[in-house]
């Protein structure tokens, strides 16, 4: 990568005045958050190597199969986060509940908390196709110097202060906003150096790609069903092209390149869809949205929310504006 690209620590500081709160702290979230990137990378890359590939004998929350490289992702998250002694609480898909964390030297004076999906797209570790951490920040709700409490994490995606993923694939890239803009930064192995290399990333208004799992198709609500026979239609820009990788940040990063429209409705199978609110949801919809991009549940702003429940899952449409749009139309159709 020439000179010519900033790095990630260069941006950061250039970017601070531009973050509303106490931008050191959040320049150390966002260090941190690119530490734990480097190691997650390392042991994606190794992963076919070394007996890390499989079950690691548990299953979480969702009652989903813990890999390997899931467990030792979320270690890596969580210690890394608990060092940098400005976060206060964790929530993590692979934890039960949230994480209260007292920092040593002062009672609970930290001011952020962390939502992450440490490995998003487990199912792919296996097979070589590529996964990604995602990652949520927050201010806490309740008073400073008190332990966090369920509140602090139950807040609407409006609130967030900062989100972004890792996506670990022929590149491994940092993709992040604290609200001006988005920008994402690829990782240089040899030297472990994360540059700017897509700055101000905006999704196409438009596109001509839809991913939704098609297995899924006779279990899907009318309005849905028409929406995805609408893409396949001859008629003007369509039909569409259909591509889905298994792995949100890797369907999201392409769909914000190329343009297009990831969904993950819910179903006779799953009520209310499989991706989960807090560490899925909110931090692609706040993307999506500083991307110029839209993020709904199938009837309004994924964002706008209240959250009821740390796991809880919502249905999931996101991307270009126009297509996102499109599908709630197909969808108040259906019903009415
Ligand atoms: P399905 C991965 O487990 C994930 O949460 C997303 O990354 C991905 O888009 C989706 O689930 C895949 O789920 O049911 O289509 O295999």
């Amino acid at each position: 990568m020439d000179k010519r690209h900033k790095t990630l620590g260069e941006f950061i500081i250039e970017n601070q005045s531009s973050f509303q709160y106490s931008s050191g702290e959040l320049s150390k979230l966002i260090n941190a958050i690119r530490l734990a990137a480097k190691v997650v990378n390392h042991e994606v890359n190794k992963a076919g190597l070394i007996d890390i590939l499989g079950a690691a004998g548990d299953t979480n929350i969702q009652g989903e199969d813990q890999q390997k490289l899931d467990v030792l992702a979320n270690e890596k998250f969580i210690q890394t986060l608990k060092n940098r002694e400005i976060v206060c609480g964790i929530a993590s898909e692979e934890e039960d509940d949230f994480i209260s964390i007292n920092s040593q030297d002062e009672q609970h004076q930290n001011k952020y908390i962390v939502l992450i999906d440490p490995l998003d797209g487990s199912s792919n570790i296996d097979v070589n196709v590529s996964v990604g951490t995602i990652f949520s920040i927050y201010r806490r709700v309740t008073p400073v110097g008190t332990p966090v409490t369920i509140d602090d994490f139950l807040q609407p995606g409006d609130n967030q202060v900062a989100a972004g993923y890792i996506v670990y694939g022929t590149s491994t890239m940092l993709v992040y906003t604290t609200g001006d803009g988005v920008n994402g930064f690829t990782l240089n192995p040899a030297i472990g150096t994360f540059y700017l290399s897509h700055p101000n990333m905006q999704f196409p208004e438009t596109g001509k790609i839809y991913s939704v799992n098609e297995g899924n198709y006779i279990h899907f609500p009318q309005g849905v069903k028409d929406y995805i026979k609408y893409c396949q239609q001859e008629e003007g820009d369509r039909p569409y092209t259909s591509r889905y990788i298994g792995s949100l940040v890797s369907d999201f990063h392409r769909n914000m390149i190329k343009g297009g429209i990831y969904m993950y409705p819910k179903s006779s199978k799953a009520s209310e869809g499989k991706l989960r609110l807090l560490y899925e949801c909110n931090p692609m919809a706040f993307l999506a949205e500083q991307a110029n991009g839209k993020a709904s549940d199938g009837k309004g702003r994924i964002m706008a929310l209240k959250p009821t429940e740390l796991h809880q899952r919502v249905p999931f449409f996101c991307g270009s504006t126009k297509m996102v749009e499109k599908a709630e139309e197909f969808i108040a159709n259906a019903l009415k």
